[in-house]
């Protein structure tokens, strides 16, 4: 069986800098045409002047005949101004701006603290330069159980955040919860949107633990019950335009995720596609994948569908053990498993 597709977009995606970036990149820019690129680097993206000079060194990092486009992103601090949103915009090169509640993820210390009270003017803003903000949606109270800080931040942030600026364009990142599927759903279409990652719509909580813990299988949002990981997968697969791909891809080296206090995030840039494909196969909706790689995302960007096309394989192919560079290792998602759809590049 083969499955001709538009070339797939990647809407959400980390990709690291200096080494860890030149090492990463071909792994998306083999299979997607453009990717929406996280700022939390060290120091995170704040201004419109580092995101333009973070994409030239994408571009410099990437191998010689690929077309591949970044779209950057600005990380959202107490401190941005109303101007700064005015640059990204003018730049051309900004298509979103992150907002990361602080302490929630990977380098996300500098993020929000005050959203409706000193990030306001800048919301505002985004409206007027039609620049949608992309939502990490969790709370960082300790006190609330991790299993529940997307449900709780969509109750306390994101119902008040859509009641106060309903113009306002969102992505809510990484869906895990059906909660966040009902928020989506019960939003105007066209205006909420959400990514949904490989490992939320094919592993459940169990996999953190399975036969010993597993931190390859380790990410925020941390993943969830089966109750969940299905409603994500009944959304996805139902054909909706609000739900789109987004990998989260999130390299770490070997040694920093195999230690007593191993980093979060799932490197499943090579295994993407094949992992999305036998999802909808099992959902009986191969007709829907199309749409959800590579439609749903860039006709709520605004931004043209590709024009290439990529072809998907039933056949069985063995992910690699590990991904050896001249700085470390990294242990991609399904390290050593046999994956059933294999992508066949036109
Ligand atoms: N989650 N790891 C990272 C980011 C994401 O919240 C995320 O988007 C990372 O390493 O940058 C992770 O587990
Ligand atoms: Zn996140
Ligand atoms: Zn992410």
């Amino acid at each position: 069986m083969e499955l001709s597709i538009t070339q797939p977009d990647d809407w959400h995606l980390h990709l690291r800098d200096g080494d860890l970036l030149e090492g990463v990149i071909p792994h998306s820019a083999k299979h997607f045409g453009r990717a929406i690129v996280m700022p939390n680097l060290k120091p995170p993206i704040t201004t419109t002047a580092a995101a333009l000079a973070y994409r030239e060194s994408i571009l410099k990092a990437l191998p010689k005949d690929s077309s591949f486009t970044p779209l950057m992103t600005l990380y959202l601090t107490d401190m941005t101004s109303p101007d700064e949103i005015k640059r990204a915009k003018k730049s051309g090169a900004v298509y979103g701006v992150k907002l990361y509640p602080a302490g929630a993820t990977t380098n996300s210390q500098d993020g929000v603290t005050d959203l409706f009270g000193k990030c306001f003017p800048v919301l505002e803003e985004m409206v007027e330069q039609d620049l949608p903000l992309l939502v990490h949606g969790e709370v960082t109270d300790p006190n609330v159980d991790i299993f529940d800080r997307e449900k709780v931040y969509i109750e306390t942030i994101l119902v008040p955040l859509v009641q106060k600026l309903p113009q306002l364009k969102i992505v809510m990142e990484h869906i895990t919860t059906m909660d966040a599927v009902k928020f989506v759903m019960s939003c105007k279409e066209g205006s909420v949107g959400a990514t949904v990652t490989p490992q939320h719509l094919i592993l459940n909580r169990n996999a953190l633990f399975q036969g010993g813990l597993q931190p390859h299988n380790y990410c925020l949002p941390v993943l969830k019950r089966e109750i969940h990981r299905q409603a994500i997968v009944s959304a996805v697969t139902s054909g909706s335009k609000r739900f789109f791909l987004g990998t989260d891809s999130a390299p770490h080296e070997k040694r920093k995720k195999e230690c007593a206090c191993g980093c979060a995030g799932i490197f499943n840039a090579p295994v993407a596609l094949s992992v999305y494909a036998k999802v909808f196969e099992e959902a009986g909706a191969l007709d829907k994948l199309e749409a959800f790689t590579s439609f749903n995302g860039s006709d709520f960007y605004g931004l043209p569908r590709n024009k290439s096309k990529l072809t998907l394989k039933k056949a069985p192919w063995k992910v690699p053990e590990l991904l050896s560079f001249p700085f470390g290792d990294i242990v991609p998602m399904f390290a050593g498993g046999t994956l059933e759809w294999e992508v066949s590049l036109n």
